[in-house]
């Protein structure tokens, strides 16, 4: 049965960008684990094929598309639940990435969409608290056309000279969390992580709202940026292989818009040595 989110769920996810869920999928994190670990070995260890040494972040775009069990979190009924409440019943799945992140990661937005909602489903899975890298957020700051909001966007990464702090000393709310716990957040959110270790686990889950017809560019846009990361295709094998027609529906509007990508990557090969790290 679908966990829909109830109506005081949506309403905090309306006003302050982001929504907790402890223990929704610790059910299941065992597996996830074993499985986000064997797409890694699968992958040599770390960015690109080379060893994760700690430096620096370590990204796999397509993440839960390359393997069929975690794959099949996108037909989860606790996953579909976030997403059709906040996404609608016909939202986009719009990919994953596995990291081994390393260290902070600087306050941010990962999108600033003014219309389509986007949101990110994230799991990490080492148990993480506000100094040991846990992810941050400042509730509000999704909201983009208010004066906070701006303002964020605007002296974020410059909160020393904006306000004389520090980021790590930027007020938010530390989202600590275990292993089978899940945070959920608008892509507009600023958020932020501070004092991880050099292997923190985490992979996430990007959906939104399907895109009107009339809109179909800033969606083409959107999957085009996956050239950052070499991918050929809006989605890994594994996903598209085992999809059922439930699944499919979820996967259709990307597929029908991706037939960009193999050039717009073959031009990012020519420019980077590497894949992107995020
Ligand atoms: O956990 C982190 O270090 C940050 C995660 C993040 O920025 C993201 O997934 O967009």
């Amino acid at each position: 049965m679908k966990h829909n989110l109830d109506a005081q769920q949506l309403s905090f996810f309306e006003t302050f960008g982001y929504l907790g869920f402890p223990g929704l999928m610790a059910d299941r994190v065992q597996e996830i684990i074993s499985d986000f670990e064997e797409v890694w070995a699968r992958h040599g260890g770390g960015h690109n094929g080379q060893a994760h040494d700690g430096t620096a972040r370590s990204c796999i775009a397509q993440f839960i598309d390359l393997h069929e069990r975690l794959s099949t979190l996108l037909d989860d009924e606790r996953i579909r639940g976030i997403a059709t409440s906040l996404v609608g019943d016909d939202f986009n799945y719009m990919g994953s990435d596995g990291n081994y992140y390393a260290g902070d990661t600087g306050w941010h937005s990962d999108g600033w969409h003014p219309e389509q909602r986007h949101i990110k489903i994230a799991f990490y899975l080492d148990t993480l608290t506000r100094e040991t890298g846990c992810l941050r957020v400042i509730p509000g700051s999704h909201q983009i056309n208010d004066t906070f909001g701006k303002t964020l966007q605007e002296h974020i990464r410059g909160s020393d000279s904006a306000w004389g702090i520090s980021g790590e000393d930027v007020p938010a709310v530390a989202l600590e969390t275990a292993p089978g716990d899940i945070v959920c957040f608008n892509h507009n959110t600023k958020h932020a992580a501070f004092g991880g270790s050099e292997r923190r686990r985490m992979f996430t889950m990007n959906l939104c709202q399907r895109y009107p017809e009339d809109r179909l560019s800033d969606l083409r846009e959107y999957i085009g940026g996956g050239a950052r990361f070499w991918v050929e295709e809006g989605y890994g094998q594994a996903m598209i292989r085992t999809a059922s027609q439930k699944r499919l529906r979820h996967l259709e509007q990307v597929m029908e818009n991706d037939d960009h990508l193999p050039e717009l990557t073959r031009k990012a090969k020519l420019k980077m040595t590497e894949p992107s790290r995020g």
